[in-house]
């Protein structure tokens, strides 16, 4: 078998590499297990301490390869053209989109310089995968340096509709750059069909295909079985008073639908007083991309929610809502969503969405709680059996809190059994084989 080559934005930092804590570590865990691999990508570092080549570091049969980006390139690049425009605009959300030429330029000079530093790394018989909206240009550059083996690109995030598309000033380079590619995987079909109508109209050959991501269910149950059981969980429990718990899990991201949720929980409050003083809601909200103005501004505002909705609810002894933007580790995570009798996922627009996958996994199967679904994540395609709501209306997500925090345990139990044989019949390592399969055929 041909080496693999994944490259993407970030690698995994060294403590996480024996145990994976990434999305895109944990769903690439299986693929790198069994092969020769070499994981591509930035350090983390700006100040090219270590030299202008690539840091190389083996450990097993996985090979990391890094570099450093200079900071001035890497504001362009990742806060600038990767984060405030393409990521806005992959989820649909033209209003956020910043246009400025020069992060462009950036974006294009740091993919180059992956380019550079990748090539002399590579033998000629590797399978290239490349990782993510921040790296759409790679392919394109590698061809450019004479690289002609297999290069996949996987998007991890939405395509938009094309007519929103067709506002970036450069979709049409971008989608040249897509061109290269032997094989594109999208989240879901209706990601394909967005992007397949741009590239036909561009006269690009190639045609993206759904891939749709999953996660390691049977390990999540195990660790989730154990935390369950744990001190961590143990000290939330004692904390609830046998009231019944709505959990949130989400980095601290527009995409996500955080003030949309909270206003939905807070019309629960409004319009369903049974639930007070029963019902505790925990949002877990690690901050993300805290150096994004648009992600300061939402923290603020969630800061402000929060304390409203505290406020004007809570009594003497129960608070309503508990919000922490501190990250909390992922047995714990994994714990705390099996004692959840409510997972509620809200994004206005998510790739996939793994959280409402761990949250079906976590569950305990003699008593499952009930998912609230966005259905806009990619997840809602596969999870058609849970609750599904619009996030842009509070009133049908605080009809779906009801519903779902006064559902049967048989109902519940049904309606899990469906999503858990889903989250079992899709899963990260089905997910890379499926693409991997395709790549190298
Ligand atoms: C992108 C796409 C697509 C969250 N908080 C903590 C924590 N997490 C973990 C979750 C989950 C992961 O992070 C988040 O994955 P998501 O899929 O929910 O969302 P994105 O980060 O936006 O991921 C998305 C994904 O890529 C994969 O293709 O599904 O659509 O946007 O695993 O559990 N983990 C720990 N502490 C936390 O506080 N340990």
């Amino acid at each position: 078998m041909s080496r693999l080559i994944i490259v993407s934005n970030r690698v995994p930092r060294p403590r996480e590499r024996t145990q994976p804590a990434g999305g895109l570590a944990i769903a690439l865990n299986e693929a790198i297990r069994t092969r020769e691999t070499m994981w591509f990508g930035w350090s983390g570092a700006h100040d090219g301490a270590a030299g202008p080549g690539p840091q190389v570091v083996t450990q097993g049969n996985v090979t990391f390869a890094t570099i450093d980006i200079p900071a001035t390139a890497f504001r362009g690049y990742y806060e600038g053209y990767s984060n405030s425009t393409l990521w806005p605009l992959l989820h649909s959300r033209v209003g956020l989109t910043l246009f400025r030429r020069e992060d462009q330029a950036a974006y294009r000079a740091v993919n180059a310089q992956f380019a550079d530093a990748l090539v002399g790394l590579l033998r000629p018989d590797d399978t290239i995968w490349v990782h993510d909206y921040q790296l759409i240009p790679l392919g394109r550059m590698l061809r450019d340096r004479g690289v002609t083996r297999r290069i996949g690109f996987f998007l991890h995030v939405p395509f938009p509709a094309p007519q929103l598309f067709d506002c970036l000033p450069q979709a049409g380079e971008l989608l040249a750059d897509l061109g290269c590619y032997d094989v594109i995987g999208m989240q879901t079909q209706t990601d394909a069909d967005n992007l397949n109508a741009m590239l036909s109209a561009q006269g690009v050959a190639v045609r993206a295909r759904a891939y749709p991501i999953g996660i390691d269910p049977v390990a999540f149950a195990a660790a989730a079985r154990r935390a369950a059981a744990g001190p961590e969980a143990r000290r939330l429990l004692d904390s609830l008073a046998g009231r019944a718990l709505i959990l949130g899990v989400d980095r601290l991201d527009y995409s996500k639908g955080l003030p949309e949720r909270l206003a939905g929980y807070e019309r629960l409050l409004r319009r369903f007083p049974e639930h007070h003083a029963r019902v505790t809601m925990l949002q877990i909200a690690p901050v993300s991309r805290g150096d994004v103005s648009q992600y300061r501004t939402l923290r603020r505002e969630l800061y402000e929610m929060a304390g409203r909705i505290n406020g004007e609810h809570a009594d003497v002894d129960w608070m309503p809502l508990r919000f922490l933007t501190r990250t909390v580790s992922r047995a714990t995570l994994a714990g705390y969503l099996r004692l959840a009798r409510v997972g509620l996922v809200t994004p206005l627009r998510d790739g996939m969405n793994l959280v409402a996958k761990e949250y079906v996994a976590a569950q305990d199967p003699e008593n499952p709680g009930a998912l609230v679904l966005s259905r806009f994540a990619g997840a809602a395609q596969e999870l058609s059996d849970a609750i599904l709501i619009n996030p842009y209306d509070p009133d049908e997500i605080a009809e779906a809190l009801h519903l779902a925090l006064t559902m049967g345990a048989a109902e519940r139990i049904r309606g899990w059994q469906r999503m858990n044989a889903a989250v079992l019949g899709n899963t990260a390592a089905d997910w890379a084989r499926r693409f991997l399969g395709d790549l190298e055929r």
